[in-house]
């Protein structure tokens, strides 16, 4: 028998280069993610990558695997789909904190708690990168560089993981672009872990954050963790001064599946939602016995 070839992390890439800013930590979150890939041998075919809309959330083009482009804040919805449909592909979701926070933000919270098994990688830039620079739900409040908020917004910032843990979610760790290496190891481990994983990654925007290259001398290993005890898990994350790397939280919880013999294919799906077989033509016909 012919032995299968073993895929390397530029197999798992597109031939399309990105079109991001010179110098934007999405280079190394797009490298990770194949590093990851590679590293768990996962069939390209078996993978599908899912985003919203932002400079993240471009990554499905950039990759060899299924992908799907999705519409902003929707990705989480989308995936969540996909994984009740194929509960047997590697269920990957991007995007930015603008697109996952601000208008995803109330997916983000019933992904978290429903666990299907998705891994969501947030690439964090505090910022809209894509839209210019606008101020996202996770910028500091007396940030007052963009043009549309020239006093700050005033208003305290998302805590992402903060927030991920009260949610439910079983899986909460942070990275960072600027160690890409590290990030593979999470990314390995949240790929693997059962269930809903979130990865808040550090990735810099170059353009519309410039300051944010001191994150290099910022960010720090987390200390405190990591832990399978949610009362521990708050303390150390609402603790956190929010660049502490690693993984903060995991704890083996059930996960949603498919029910027993639920439709699978298109046609049994379409099937579940016809109403009428034979639609009635008159109106007096189409209205309800009560009348409603
Ligand atoms: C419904 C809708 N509203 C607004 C937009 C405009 N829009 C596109 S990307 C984006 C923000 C992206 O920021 P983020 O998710 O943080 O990603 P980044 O570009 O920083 O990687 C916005 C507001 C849109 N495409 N669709
Ligand atoms: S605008 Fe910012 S987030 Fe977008 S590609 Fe450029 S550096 Fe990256």
């Amino acid at each position: 028998m012919e032995a299968l070839a073993t895929l390397r992390a530029k197999d798992y890439k597109s031939a399309l280069n990105p079109v991001w800013c010179p110098g934007c930590g999405h280079f190394a979150v797009l490298s990770a993610m194949t590093k990851a890939l590679a590293y768990l041998q996962l069939p390209k075919e078996q993978v599908a990558v899912v985003s919203g809309i932002g400079c993240s959330s471009r990554v499905p083009a950039y990759l060899d695997s299924y992908g799907f482009h999705g519409i902003h804040g929707r990705a989480l919805p989308i995936a969540s789909g996909l994984k009740a449909a194929r509960p047997d592909l590697t269920v990957l979701v991007t995007g930015g904190d603008g697109d996952g926070f601000s208008i995803g933000g109330n997916h983000f919270l019933h992904a978290c708690r429903r666990n299907m098994d998705l891994t969501y990688i947030v690439m964090d830039n505090e910022v809209y990168g894509m839209t210019k620079g606008q101020a996202s739900p996770t910028t500091q409040p007396d940030w007052a560089a963009s043009k549309l908020t020239p006093h700050g917004t005033g208003v305290p910032r998302f805590l992402p993981a903060a927030i991920a843990l009260a949610a439910g979610a079983s899986f909460i760790a942070r990275g960072f672009s600027g160690d890409p290496n590290d990030l593979t190891r999470l990314l390995v481990d949240a790929i693997t872990h059962p269930g809903f994983s979130f990865v808040q990654v550090l990735s810099p925007c170059q353009t519309f954050r410039p300051e944010q290259k001191d994150w290099k001398h910022r960010v720090h290993p987390c200390r405190l963790g990591p832990t399978d005890d949610p009362a521990h898990a708050a303390e150390l994350i609402q603790r956190d001064d929010g660049m502490a790397l690693g993984l903060l939280y995991a704890q083996q919880l059930p996960t949603w599946q498919p029910k027993p013999g639920a439709p699978t294919t298109l046609a049994e799906i379409e099937a579940e939602f016809l109403l009428y077989f034979n639609p009635p033509t008159t109106p007096s016909a189409r209205r309800s016995p009560a009348g409603g």
